[in-house]
């Protein structure tokens, strides 16, 4: 395996080897026309369809690998991209990779949260008070904006049990469901970062064969995030009762209309990005749509 980073006319994407973000990040990838040739060892995948390889890294490593050109582009959460990047420009760095597209999957929120027997009252409360953290930089940096003085206590895991060890006085965590921190007696009183995973790329352009395959893989990307939940209606409807549909389209691009017999009857096409829910197809039923169909939409590129 070579981690060379000489000029090579291959991309080179990093994702994580293992964890919540591992597999929607390479069925998201492979939705987009890549396969792999896995080596034996697993933490490098020869690209087979197209010139494109993964590396599979903890997520913490994917930015200060495409800072250092060993790898080109990188899927990563939102929270990791911006406390790394937060801590570059805190150190005096200039930054050295930037978010290229939101992915919609792995979403959470870095939020504060306090013991459940906290009245909240705003950040004014937490001066003076340690608050645990993964996510140093970001807290320093939130702190810093409301004014407020206290004590950033970093550690890797397990952040949440940290009031009751007596290690702090709240934390600041990543949150989805709110469950554990619910079972920690915990509740989320601020939101510091929404967070999602993001493909994260470098702050300079590409070059050569590599901005060609990067150009190509981000349109390829584009149309699949914004296909993975949109449907193809189709239904025919008089021409009268079309402004009464239109309006229920849920989140539709402009739609198709085509003339079926005579001047009065119309087929129509739309693509939906909302959520096409058997209450919404008998709404359109009722305002005269006929022979509903709801079609996956398998791929798009616009
Ligand atoms: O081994 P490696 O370093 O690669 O993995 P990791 O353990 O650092 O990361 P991993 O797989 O846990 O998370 C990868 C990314 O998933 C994170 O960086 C986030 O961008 C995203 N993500 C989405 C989350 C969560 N949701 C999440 N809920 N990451 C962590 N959590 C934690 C949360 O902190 C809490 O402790 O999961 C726990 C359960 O959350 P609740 O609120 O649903 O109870
Ligand atoms: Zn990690």
């Amino acid at each position: 395996m070579s981690m060379s980073i000489e000029p090579r006319d291959r991309l080179r994407i990093a994702i994580q080897k293992s964890g919540r973000l591992a597999d929607p990040a390479r069925a998201l990838l492979a939705s987009c026309g890549l396969s792999w040739r896995e080596s034996r060892d697993r933490l490098f995948c020869y690209g087979e369809a197209l010139p494109i390889d993964l590396l599979l890294v903890r997520d913490d490593d994917i930015p200060g690998l495409i800072a250092d050109g060993v790898c080109d582009l990188g899927v990563v959460g939102r929270n990791v991209l911006c406390e790394q990047d937060t801590e570059r420009v805190r150190r005096g760095e200039a930054s050295a990779f930037r978010e290229l597209r939101p992915l919609g999957f792995g979403g959470c929120r870095l939020a504060l949260a306090v013991p459940d027997g906290w009245e909240w009252r705003g950040a004014g409360q937490l001066a003076g008070r340690r608050i645990a953290t993964s996510y140093p930089a970001l807290l320093q940096q939130w702190l810093q904006e409301q004014g407020i003085a206290a004590e950033v206590v970093t550690l890797t895991g397990s952040v949440e049990i940290a009031p009751r060890l007596g290690q702090a006085d709240l934390v600041c965590d990543l949150v989805s469901s709110g469950a554990t921190l619910a079972a920690n007696q915990l509740k989320p009183v601020a939101t510091l970062l929404e967070s999602e995973a993001v493909l994260a790329g470098p702050v300079a352009e590409f070059e050569g064969e590599r901005a060609a395959l990067a150009e190509m893989l981000l349109r390829r990307l584009d149309g699949a995030v914004r296909t993975r939940n949109s449907r193809l209606l189709m239904f025919q409807a008089q021409r009268s009762a079309i402004p009464a549909l239109l309006p229920l389209l849920p989140d539709a691009e402009e739609p198709t209309l085509l003339q079926v017999d005579g001047a009065d009857r119309l087929a129509l096409q739309a693509l939906c990005h909302g959520r096409l829910t058997w209450q919404r197809l008998e709404d359109l039923k009722r305002a005269g749509a006929q022979g509903l169909m709801v079609l996956p939409v398998e791929s798009m590129l616009a």
